[in-house]
């Protein structure tokens, strides 16, 4: 159902979900989160990755070094946990508001995850002091087991661990980031959102598994968890178009080098930071549910996370944006999300 609206004013947004990488990708990729959203929750899966609150400082300076200066962008950190987080840091760290949330990697489950977490029973002790502390606990929703199919690694995650995890831990606050499923979509609404939520990324509502292999292998939407069949990208858009307070803007933007994404072993994750914002607003509109682009966007975070919403606004305007096709990175190349492609929408500027 086609809406005739022109122009959007909303609160401004916050990605709940992105990773932005160091050094001279971070100075590339880092303005595009700024330009669109106030505020950021940043992973912490750096080659070497942010396990403790000093090189969470560090890392949050470092992004704030490569921002523009007119920026006013607040990185939101998270700790790596692995089989040795100290309790006692993730406490100090959510305590001064080094931390907002702590990430939980099943073991090898995505780029840079190799945090030896096999079982959860192996951070049982980390799980009991968060849920005393209140620090909400990020999980990236996959199976492990290689004998399991790459399709139900997400519904199967529910079921043999985040339901016994839950069982232990009731009061623990939890985000199933990036879900991609029917499984995961029924679960989470039928639960208490002060303790369970989800992110949904803007490729998993707009692209299906065949797209990965449509006119050829394409690279370039080999994400992890991976592209699922087209019901559950309707369970996913439908949801989002019933304004349900579970769900809300995690765009997962993960960018790789060109050489990275294009070799033998091709790296997994999309970059969408340049137009990750102008893809929800046009998925809304396409289903005529405008009207809950904000609260998914920028309400229903900040309330699961306890913190208040902006108070500035951001215009989106009905006229054509082209997606960058390349962003030069010294000699290499990273390939954004639908490169080159033109949408609908845009920043006012
Ligand atoms: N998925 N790639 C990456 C992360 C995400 O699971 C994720 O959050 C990455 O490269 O860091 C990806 O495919
Ligand atoms: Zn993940
Ligand atoms: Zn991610």
């Amino acid at each position: 159902m086609a809406e005739f609206i022109t122009k959007i004013t909303m609160i401004k947004p916050d990605d709940w979900h992105v990773h932005l990488r160091e050094d001279k990708i971070l100075k590339k990729v880092v303005n595009y989160t700024g330009t669109f959203y106030k505020r950021a929750i940043i992973m912490p899966n750096l080659n070497n990755p942010i396990t403790n609150c000093s090189q969470a400082i560090s890392y949050r300076n470092q992004i704030l070094r490569a921002m523009n200066s007119n920026c006013i962008f607040q990185p939101l950190m998270t700790c790596y946990l692995n089989r040795f987080t100290i309790p006692e840091e993730l406490e100090i760290g959510f305590f001064k508001k080094i931390f907002i949330a702590a990430k939980l990697y099943p073991n090898c489950s995505t780029t840079n995850s190799k945090t030896n977490i096999k079982k959860i029973d192996h951070i049982a002790h980390i799980l009991e002091r968060m849920e005393k502390i209140g620090m909400p606990l990020l999980i990236h929703g996959e199976e492990i087991n290689k004998n399991i199919d790459i399709y139900d690694k997400e519904a199967m995650f529910i079921e043999n661990t985040l339901k016994p995890l839950r069982k232990n831990f009731s009061k623990l606050k939890i985000v199933l980031e990036h879900i991609t499923t029917k499984e995961s979509v029924e679960y989470i609404k039928s639960k208490n959102a002060k303790y369970l939520c989800a992110t949904i990324t803007p490729h998993h509502l707009m692209l299906n598994r065949n797209h990965m292999f449509s006119g050829g292998i394409q690279p370039y939407l080999y994400c992890l968890p991976i592209l699922k069949r087209d019901i559950h990208r309707k369970a996913l858009r439908k949801v989002i178009a019933s304004g349900d307070k579970h769900f809300f803007l995690g765009s997962d933007s993960a960018p790789h080098l060109h050489k990275n994404k294009i070799n033998i072993f091709g790296y997994s994750g999309i970059f969408n930071a340049s137009s990750s914002l102008l893809c929800y607003v046009t998925i809304f509109e396409k289903m005529g549910a405008l009207k809950h682009l904000q609260s998914f966007c920028s309400e229903n975070g900040p309330k699961f996370y306890n913190i208040p919403v902006n108070k500035e606004t951001i215009t989106l305007v009905k006229k054509p944006y082209k997606i960058p096709k390349q962003i030069n990175v010294g000699k290499d190349v990273i390939i954004p999300f639908l490169s080159g492609k033109i949408l609908n929408w845009s920043l006012e500027t």
